[in-house]
């Protein structure tokens, strides 16, 4: 690793050969104060990671320092590698390098935490010879939601500090966890209480050489100055601790993270490393790891995980610069399980609600259905009594439009009919503010014409929720022809409160996620006549890694809901089989679980069996159509309907209806169980290439002909 001489001295630093300034380090009452300033999140950067090196170089040398802190500027310690940096060739110093350097220190170095302290962010604490943390951080290794496992140590100090069975939980979950629930362990030295004002502060705008010192910025220090008094210099070097793995039950581990991984590789490597070098020495455990991680580097999972992330992030983000309106008090209208379930984020989302119900009969099962998802909520362990109190505190409710006049947005969430909607919309116009945000949760209704038949059509958005909507994180915000680009920035602001992934859409029959499963259940069908099997069908997509086969989802919402709504549409003449095994089910009465009969039999458990039945009535009805059968593969199945989801892809990029591929993946990552390590079905295009996305298009075409399969041009594909 190439080092400078860095110059002693007790002045701010900057880091010598380029004009950054994100590692200063200044020195006071002999402690050296080393400051991470990188926005957004001090992610750890090549220029940061340099710093971070040259600097505790310079204050190990500095005979005026005898203790050393880290802390970070912004809104939070390190909170990882940085992701943008991935893909790119590695370059020097490496992070494991890092927090060696930092380990090895001979004077002791405080990690002082707040925020989210990740991945990277936390090997470097661990590597700390003591952690400092404000009772509000959060800990935690999500290096497996990227597809990777930790690289820079991680695996082998938190086992050290923690043992194996919470360092296989922390690594293989990747959740994030309070500081507070480690107090009494020791990953932490000192848990510093925090005060509510200094997170105000830290978010102001004020200049930071303006910001009084924070609590925890003052007792890193005091804790300092007594290691100082007290000659307490020896740095306690968790890499220097041996793993307590003794009463520790690897094999029953191992089986419950393979489980759980559920075709995730990043989880089962994160055991095979802890399994393999719990008796090693640091350096050699460190070694085994960074082999394992740089594999998983290299892996069309990470490639995958890391591309989610990313499309996520852009999916938030607008072209326009027009300025959210602030929205605070909420009208809902329709107290139906769609309503209450949006009444229940908003409420979560510590917004006032305003329920409208048509009746007070409809009003009170409303409420109910609200105040069971809160109960359901307490119950499973997702929040406190008194965080449920708090919400519901803030609903509201009554049968008279008027009470809306007050709201900022108002959603409804009626049932389908677009003259319902006008005519609510009408009332609801006539009640409310002038700048009152108007937003239909409608899956399939044309926007544009609600809008055309108010005198505000530019207060009017889509906000199309996904059932049950308190649990499902996809929201589609639907801008119509006249929707302001006010009104979406405050619809998309709105979604980020709710912890939404808000992805912007345009209008067209089932906008983007519906119009691509409508296209992607029809080939589901199609295969069905031409011969595949039920079960067949449904275990290729789920072993592929598909949530949830097609066929079970159809039985489970009820395949007469999906019949009824496309039989108000014109049926497609080019396409004689479309959704007919559909049909033939809600004919013959089979119409999902509900009637313990749908494209599977249900016994009184509830568990699906196979049904002779359906094999027949599906082969006499491709008979009549005159479709041949014929044998499938899994790969066949899979291939089919990857392939219909990306042609419709590129028809809906085609049409404007969305901005961006990624976003795409987006929709189908969140809304339809497609698997996070597969990347979305954009992502696989990207990954097949254009010169085979293309030849696979014009097989199909060629054997299903371009009404079914039309030319798309996939030139994005490079
Ligand atoms: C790792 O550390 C591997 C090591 O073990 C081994 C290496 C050898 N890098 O989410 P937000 C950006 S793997 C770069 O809206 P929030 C993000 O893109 C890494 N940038 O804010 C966004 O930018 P923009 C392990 C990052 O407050 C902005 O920050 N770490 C990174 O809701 C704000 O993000 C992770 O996996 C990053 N690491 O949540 C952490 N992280 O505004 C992943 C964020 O331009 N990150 N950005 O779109 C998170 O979980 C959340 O972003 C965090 C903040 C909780 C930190």
């Amino acid at each position: 690793m190439a080092t400078e001489n860095f110059p002693k001295t007790k002045e701010a630093l900057s880091i010598k050969g380029s004009q950054s300034t994100v590692v200063t380090l200044k020195v006071v009452k002999n402690i050296g104060i080393i400051t991470i300033d990188y926005a957004p999140v001090n992610a750890l950067s090549q220029a940061v990671r340099t710093g971070l090196v040259l600097a505790v170089e310079s204050l190990e040398t500095n005979d005026d320092v005898k203790v050393i802190i880290i802390r970070c500027q912004g809104k939070t310690f390190i909170a990882g590698a940085d992701i943008k940096e991935f893909g790119k060739p590695a370059t020097e110093p490496y992070l494991p390098d890092v927090v060696n350097t930092i380990e090895a220190c001979r004077k002791p170095v405080i990690a002082s935490l707040f925020g989210t302290t990740l991945g990277g962010g936390f090997e470097v604490a661990l590597a700390c010879h003591y952690r400092i943390a404000l009772s509000t951080a959060k800990v935690g290794m999500p290096e497996v939601n990227l597809g990777l496992i930790p690289g820079a140590g991680g695996t082998q100090r938190l086992m050290r500090i923690l043992g194996p069975e919470q360092a296989l939980e922390m690594i293989t979950s990747g959740r994030h966890i309070s500081v507070t629930k480690f107090s009494g362990s020791n990953l932490f030295d000192f848990i510093v209480e925090d005060k509510v004002v200094e997170n105000k502060l830290a978010a102001s705008e004020l200049p930071q050489s303006e910001l009084p010192e924070s609590e925890l910025d003052k007792q890193s220090k005091i804790f300092a100055l007594q290691l100082i008094r007290e000659n307490n210099l020896t740095p306690c070097r968790v890499g220097e601790m041996s793993v307590n793995s003794q009463d520790f039950d690897w094999q029953a581990a191992k089986f419950n993270i393979i489980k759980k991984a559920r075709g995730k590789q990043a989880p089962v490597v994160a055991f095979d490393v802890l399994e393999q070098t719990q008796k090693m020495n640091i350096n050699d455990g460190m070694a085994y790891e960074r082999e394992k991680f740089l594999q998983l580097r290299a892996s069309e999972q990470s490639a995958a995980l890391i591309h989610a992330f990313a499309a996520e992030k852009q999916a938030a983000k607008l072209s326009s610069k027009a300025q959210p309106i602030d929205v605070i008090n909420v009208g809902i209208i329709g107290g139906g399980n769609m309503g209450s379930g949006i009444a229940t984020c908003f409420l979560a989302a510590h917004f006032n609600v305003q329920l409208i119900e048509q009746s007070n009969e409809a009003l009170e099962a409303g409420l109910a259905r609200i105040r069971n998802n809160f109960a359901s909520n307490v119950k499973r362990g997702r929040m406190s009594q008194s965080a449920s109190d708090i919400c519901l505190a803030k609903l509201t409710a009554s049968i008279d439009y008027q009470s809306l006049s007050h709201c900022d947005l108002v959603l409804e969430a009626v049932f389908e009919n677009i003259d319902v909607k006008k005519e609510l919309f009408k009332k609801v116009v006539s009640v409310c503010k002038a700048e009152t945000v108007l937003a239909t949760n409608t899956s399939y209704l044309d926007i544009d014409e609600i809008a055309a038949s108010i005198s505000r059509p530019e207060q009017l958005v889509g906000m199309h929720f996904f059932s049950p909507a308190n649990i499902m994180k996809l929201l589609e915000i639907v801008k119509a022809d006249k929707t302001s680009e006010q009104v979406i920035a405050t619809a998309m602001q709105v979604g980020k409160k709710l912890k939404k992934v808000s992805v912007l859409v345009g209008v067209c029959f089932g906008f983007a996620g519906n119009r691509m499963y409508t296209r992607y259940g029809r080939e589901v069908q199609q295969m069905l006549l031409e011969g595949a099997k039920v079960e067949q069908i449904d275990n290729a997509m789920t072993n592929w890694g598909m949530a949830m086969g097609p066929l079970a989802v159809q039985d489970m919402s009820g395949i007469d809901i999906g019949h009824s709504a496309r039989s108000a549409q014109p049926f497609p003449a080019h396409d004689k089989g479309y959704f007919k095994a559909a049909a033939t089910m809600v004919e013959a009465n089979r119409l999902g679980r509900k009637t313990q009969a749908g494209f599977y039999q249900y016994d009184e458990n509830g568990k699906n069996h196979h049904a002779a039945e359906v094999e027949t009535l599906l082969f006499e009805e491709a008979q009549q159509l005159g479709i041949k059968q014929r044998t499938f593969s899994d790969e066949d199945i899979v291939q089919r309907a990857l392939f219909a989801l990306i042609c419709e892809g590129f028809a809906l990029l085609k049409a404007g209806i969305v901005q961006r591929m990624s976003d795409i993946d987006v929709i189908w990552l969140h809304g339809y169980g497609f698997p996070r390590y597969k990347g979305g079905p954009m992502f696989q295009a990207r990954q097949m290439g254009k010169a085979q996305v293309e030849q696979k298009l014009a097989e199909l075409r060629e054997e299903f002909g371009d009404e079914i399969w039309p030319v798309v041009n996939v030139d994005l594909l490079g």
